[in-house]
């Protein structure tokens, strides 16, 4: 970002210097360049010191090495370099400009870097002090854990490292049609290496801002040493795989599923995206994401070839040994979570020993002086680290990681998984600065304290923070009070501080606040929300949450209903103003955009299953219509969309997210069932990337 100036600073007086020469070789009227400030052929000045300080050799040095004396040898240095300054045309003079400029911004950037690690390290003194976590561990140990002493996760932090790529970079490489498939993560094989440092060469890559730990070595051991063979979830037999059992609406959806894999399959496999478009693949992890987002889909849809086939590609092809970086939040809830929730459905110890892998190459996250992990990790070197530009974690992202690991150490007895998610959950907990049990967006990795305070939002970079409260009261058997009452405090947070009611209809939303001033402004996102609150009530919770489940469920499909394709736009505004023929969902130009995500569909299927009510099956419909009518590419696949206001031109942005198989279709096709038992909300809890989990069972 900074060289730039500086080379065209340098370009700009190579330049300069041939332009002067020209008029005193005689080329050209000498006119031209006597103007005030020029510096003209006949001018007085030095030829010889304005050579020389324009001469690529002595540049700036000779410049330098001429203060504090007169060309003529006299002493008055200011006023000799007054008149030098006189003599340079505008152009160096702004050159010269420039250039100080340019420095002097490199040293106030300097300035507000060092200023800011000193707040973070007044700030980590600060709350060890006064803000010390205020409650014992809340959560208890998992069932088969207690025998198993595992080395805990944390140790002293570790010394600034270097990362060497920052995620996520999405590479767009055009497939091949016929033999696309057969690459996927060939390099990465243990060994192989496109880039892959593997566990040897490792632990030395480091430098700037990051932890590193030596890697772990047998990371496939510690499932052997569980107390007892692993077990899946009884329930997965209880999953119909007979497609004669497949209602209509069951079928358009495992129809729509076949076109989106077939794009996949055939312009993708094996890579983590497809671009439909263009008809070729996108990298974000390079670990095959939406393969592995898909594979509980399928065996719930029935996919029995397709789900066989990808069994294969994970047990032949998808290695962990590679050099790359990935997001701690975003792998855990599509590769941990999608691992996890195979297994149980498959009872395939593959998945779990794969996952076991991968949860192991995550840990050195957690190894950040507050505990609260970073944001990046690199599975192949072991060297953790947070963006760039900050050492800030989104609070979604850290508090949303608990249900995956907390099975996993269930499932492999080794406690360190589950021991450095609950730390992060306890600290949280313990912090000052929410509001009403609403927590700000960003939380510091240095300090643990929150920052960019006085900002609530149900929507981005906190949503999942208040699914994950209950859902992980859910999975443990309801016995973990302090997530329930965390739980409860916040949404009555979010009726006294974010609820808003739009005009004409009435459409009950939730807002934002930030410092005090209330936004009628909700990311669709915030859609999950009925879906959490229905969930809630269900198992126990105030009845009047389902009141809420279902005004925002209106609200959600609402969101949906106005546009002209009939899906919803990222981000909606309401309205708040009684005008005629105005609508309640407004959307700005930069927000009109849809991403095939799941949220309302999600939301839906957790609607009908506890009120039976048919008109939520019915706005499910009309929304996989429209998934079909404006995102469905012929090829093969479906593609996000840039405009949900122009059912004409749609704008295709060519981008298949694995959410859309991993969720937006297992929710239509679980919504579209009748089954009450087909993964009963009784016996599983989905994570927030529709992975289901079992609950465990009461101690
Ligand atoms: C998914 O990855 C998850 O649902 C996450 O919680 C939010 N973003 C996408 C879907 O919108």
């Amino acid at each position: 970002m900074q060289a730039p100036p500086v080379a065209m600073a340098t370009a700009g007086l190579g330049k300069v210097r041939r332009r002067r020469r020209r008029p005193r070789l005689g080329v050209g009227p000498a006119e031209r360049w006597a103007r005030p400030g020029a510096w003209p052929p006949e001018a007085p000045g030095p030829p010889a010191v304005r050579d020389s300080w324009l001469a690529p050799r002595g540049g700036f040095g000779v410049l330098a090495s001429s203060l504090g004396r007169s060309p003529d040898g006299g002493s008055c240095c200011g006023c000799w370099f007054w008149r030098q300054w006189k003599q340079l045309s505008r152009l160096q003079r702004n050159v010269i400009l420039l250039l100080l400029a340019f420095l002097a911004l490199c040293g106030l950037l300097s300035f507000v870097s060092l200023a800011e690690e000193w707040k973070a390290l007044e700030g980590r003194s600060s709350e060890e002090l006064n803000v010390r976590p205020a409650n014992p561990p809340i959560l208890p140990a998992p069932r088969k854990a207690e025998a198993k002493p595992e080395t805990l996760p944390g140790g002293p932090p570790q010394r600034p490292q270097r990362h060497f790529r920052r995620g996520p970079p999405k590479l767009q490489m055009r497939a091949p049609e016929s033999d696309a498939k057969d690459r996927g993560q060939d390099a990465a094989a243990p060994g192989a290496g496109a880039g892959g440092a593997g566990w040897e060469g490792a632990a030395q890559r480091t430098s700037w801002r990051g932890a590193a730990t030596e890697p772990e070595q047998g990371t496939r051991d510690p499932l052997r040493k569980a107390e007892g063979t692993p077990k899946p979830s009884p329930q997965a037999a209880r999953i119909p795989q007979d497609p004669a059992q497949q209602n209509e609406r069951q079928q358009a959806v495992v129809e729509a599923f076949r076109h989106a894999w077939a794009g996949y399959h055939k312009f993708a496999w094996g890579h983590d995206e497809l671009k439909p478009v263009s008809r070729s693949f996108a990298e974000w992890f390079g670990l095959g994401l939406t393969l592995i987002d898909s594979l509980d889909t399928m065996w719930i849809l029935g996919l029995k070839k397709e789900f066989a086939e990808a069994r294969e590609w994970v047990s032949e092809k998808l290695w962990f040994q590679k050099n790359v970086d990935v997001n701690l939040f975003e792998s855990t809830i599509r590769i941990l979570g999608g691992l996890l929730s195979a297994f149980h459905l498959s009872g395939d110890d593959l998945f779990l020993e794969k996952a076991e892998d991968f949860g192991n190459r995550l840990m050195p996250a957690f190894q950040t002086p507050s505990k609260i992990p970073y944001s990046d990790v690199n599975i192949g070197t072991g060297v953790a680290h947070p963006p760039r530009w900050t050492s800030d974690s989104t609070v979604a992202e850290v508090t949303s990681i608990q249900l995956e690991f907390r099975e996993l150490s269930r499932l492999t007895g080794n406690k360190k998984f589950q021991e450095a998610v609950e730390q992060v959950a306890r600290h949280v907990h313990s912090l000052s600065g929410k509001k009403d049990g609403l927590v700000p967006m960003f939380i510091n990795t240095n300090s643990g304290l929150f920052t960019h305070l006085g900002v609530f939002t149900l929507g981005a970079r906190a949503d999942s923070y208040y699914e994950y409260l209950l859902k992980q009261w859910i999975q443990g058997g309801k016995t973990e009070t302090q997530l329930r009452d965390d739980y409860l405090e916040a949404v009555e947070g979010i009726r006294r501080h974010l609820l808003g009611r739009s005009e004409p209809r009435k459409l009950t939303f939730v807002g934002e606040l930030a410092h005090g001033h209330f936004s009628a402004k909700m990311d669709h996102l915030v859609c999950f929300l009925p879906g959490t609150l229905a969930l809630g009530a269900h198992h126990g919770l105030p009845a009047d949450h389902m009141e809420l489940a279902r005004a925002l469920m209106d609200t959600c499909y609402q969101m949906n209903r106005q546009m002209e394709t009939g899906l919803s736009p990222e981000i909606a505004h309401f309205n708040l103003y009684s005008q005629k023929a105005a609508k309640d969902v407004q959307v700005k130009p930069a927000d009109r955009h849809n991403l095939l995500r799941p949220e309302t569909v999600e939301s839906l299927f957790y609607l009908y299953r506890f009120t039976g009510e048919r008109k939520y099956q019915d706005w499910g419909w009309e929304i996989l219509q429209s998934f079909n009518a404006y995102t469905r590419v012929p090829s093969g696949g479906y593609s996000s969309i840039g405009n949900v206001q122009d059912a004409r031109n749609p704008q295709p942005r060519d981008k298949m997210e694995s959410f859309f198989l991993g969720e937006t279709l297992k929710y239509l096709y679980l919504l579209f069932s009748d089954d009450p038992d087909l993964l009963s909300l009784d016996a599983y809890v989905f994570n927030t990337e529709a992975h289901p989990l079992p609950i465990w069972a009461p101690a």
